[in-house]
């Protein structure tokens, strides 16, 4: 099997590193894992760099501040991709992302160029989310699903896997997300590229230490640039551009 690095963005989860870190590498101890962190306050980035003195598959990023989701994952891509990984993991630090069901997502990987960590397919759940919150994700999904034709039931999932050919493929440069709106542009992107996209059903628990960074703000502007996209995307079938996305189609793995 091709060779795999998971990315962990981090922003003050000291409680939430070392653990996420070991489970990763107690669940497939082949796969390496990069830290990627943005000079978190509470101490953070010190943590990574001893985890990374203790383990040689275990590597870090410092970066200076606080710049979103987005730009550390596009950080580590880079990173990924200069040191010639066959497939890149985005996973959360804090827990909500089972490493023990990342074996199951790669080996998805033999049929799909990305590979969806899916809390809304058949088999998928969640653990500890409020009815709330859950309703959000929900309805956030559908719309995305809908304006922006994603061949996928979970679009703003931050369990995935891209083959380094697809990160190759789906034009980086012009995912210009930061904040939450990143893995939905993350995917619309992959469909335009006519990359193939699979769903695979987790557990997605919600964390228990540290605090979230999730804010109604965000969600609120999440759904306004989704809309703005939607329109982008209905401009582009209506005169033909991107034929590739017209045919392409996603598929979900049972379990
Ligand atoms: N490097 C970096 N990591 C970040 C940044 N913002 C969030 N993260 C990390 O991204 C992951 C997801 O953030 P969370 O705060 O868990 O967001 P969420 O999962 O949508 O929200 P909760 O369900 O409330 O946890 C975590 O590992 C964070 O530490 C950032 O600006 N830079
Ligand atoms: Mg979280």
């Amino acid at each position: 099997m091709d060779s795999t690095v998971v990315i962990i963005p981090t922003y003050n989860e000291r409680e939430n590193l070392e653990r996420i870190v070991a489970r990763v590498r107690g669940a497939a101890p082949s796969v390496e894992v990069l830290v990627v962190d943005d000079n978190s306050p509470d101490g953070t980035g010190a943590i990574a760099d001893r985890l990374a003195a203790e383990d040689d598959a275990v590597h870090v990023l410092h970066r200076t501040g606080k710049e979103g989701l987005g730009a550390a994952y596009k950080a580590g891509f880079a990173w990924a991709l200069g040191r010639g990984f066959g497939n890149v993991v985005e996973m959360d630090a804090d827990g909500s992302h089972a490493p023990e069901q990342l074996p199951a997502l790669l080996a998805a990987t033999a049929e799909a160029d990305v590979v969806l960590g899916s809390r809304w397919v058949p088999g998928g759940t969640v653990v500890n989310w409020p009815k709330h919150r859950e309703a959000i994700s929900r309805v956030g999904s559908a719309y995305a699903r809908f304006a922006l034709r994603l061949p996928a039931r979970d679009v703003t999932g931050g369990y995935r896997v891209f083959s380094a050919d697809a990160l190759r493929r789906l034009q980086l440069d012009e995912v210009h997300s930061h904040g939450y709106g990143f893995q939905v542009d993350m995917l619309w992107h992959a469909n335009r590229a006519g990359l193939r996209i699979v769903e695979v059903p987790i557990t997605f628990t919600e964390r228990t230490l540290g605090a979230s960074k999730m804010t109604s703000g965000i969600v609120v502007e999440a759904m306004l640039r989704v809309t703005w996209w939607g329109v982008c995307e209905l401009t582009d079938r209506i005169i033909g551009r991107h034929p590739a996305a017209a045919t392409a189609s996603g598929s979900v793995v049972e379990r």
